[in-house]
């Protein structure tokens, strides 16, 4: 059964290459985009993790918003977004997808939210593309969750301030529940360092990793040539606290990119239109060279 609560995990604590919960952390700032959330109720507070996609919004997991599970978000709710280095921006509207009807309720698909901050982001600030990702795909993993040892679980809380990374690789993707054909959600297995070098088997210790309770709503990524590409929300854990043999996973962005378009107008049309008139331009005119 999937458990809400789902860090970044570091691997065998005496296992080769060594890996530890603080090895795991973003020290350089690899990774601007992905703040903390903290979010408060009138019952308790909850800290999740979130991804800045422009100046304005972010995105994060739907059950962020929706501590009572019933799919949309809650009335009496406060949260913020903590971007080390950034500062902290108030959240002043959310608005979960239209399909989410709470947390594995029934089904774990459509667990995404938008957030609009009450203050833009700085201009300067860097964000993800959106795109697709498939099984196999090799996904970067980043979140400010709990922490601790594939081989016995958790040893930290999850915090505003530490942003742990790690990867792993789509194993399997499910349908939408909705019967659109399309992939909605992607799973992956925490893999024990002694199965690194075989088939299905760990990235190694200190890469391999699994997401953790906090990690919900942070960045499943792709590296490409032009930078991130946010593929994937993390959004839940299987299994017995972030131990090897665990399944970790979230929502794929590809489904949600029309409604995060329809939403927020991201990505902002114009990028991709002038690459297209360059190109076409260019082709034109190396028609015409060839006349
Ligand atoms: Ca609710
Ligand atoms: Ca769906
Ligand atoms: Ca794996």
């Amino acid at each position: 059964m999937a458990t809400l609560t789902a860090t970044i995990l570091a691997g065998g604590e005496f296992s080769s290459p060594t890996d530890t919960p603080s090895g795991r952390l973003d020290t350089t700032g690899a990774f601007p985009f992905v703040g903390a959330l903290e979010v408060s109720n009138s019952v308790s507070t909850y800290k999740g993790s979130a991804v800045a996609i422009s100046s304005n919004w972010i995105l994060t997991a739907g059950h962020n918003a929706d501590l009572n599970d019933d799919g949309l978000p809650d009335t009496v709710w406060s949260g913020d977004f903590h971007l080390p280095g950034y500062g902290v921006f108030g959240i002043a509207e959310t608005i979960t997808h239209p399909d989410f009807s709470g947390f594995a309720n029934p089904f774990i698909n459509d667990d995404i939210a938008l957030m609009r901050l009450a203050s833009p982001l700085p201009t300067w600030s860097i964000f993800p593309s959106l795109g697709s990702a498939m099984t196999g795909d090799n996904i970067t993993l980043v979140g400010f969750g709990r922490s601790g040892y594939g081989s016995y679980g958790y040893t930290s809380n999850a915090t505003l301030t530490d942003r742990r990374f790690g990867q792993n690789v789509i194993d399997t993707l499910d349908l939408d529940d909705e019967g659109s054909g399309l992939a909605e959600v992607f799973r992956y297995d925490f893999d024990d360092p002694s199965t690194t070098g075989l088939p299905g088997g760990s990235l190694g210790n200190g890469t391999e990793t699994i997401i953790a309770p906090g990690d919900s709503g942070g960045a499943a990524l792709i590296q490409t040539v032009g930078g991130w590409k946010l593929v994937g929300i993390n959004t839940f854990t299987e299994g017995y606290g972030g131990r090897f043999g665990d399944t970790g996973g979230g929502v794929l962005i590809a489904p949600y990119e029309d409604w995060i378009f329809t939403e927020t107008g991201i990505p902002e049309p114009g990028v991709g239109c002038l690459l297209s008139v360059a190109f076409v331009l260019a082709l034109w005119q190396r028609r015409r060279h060839c006349e």
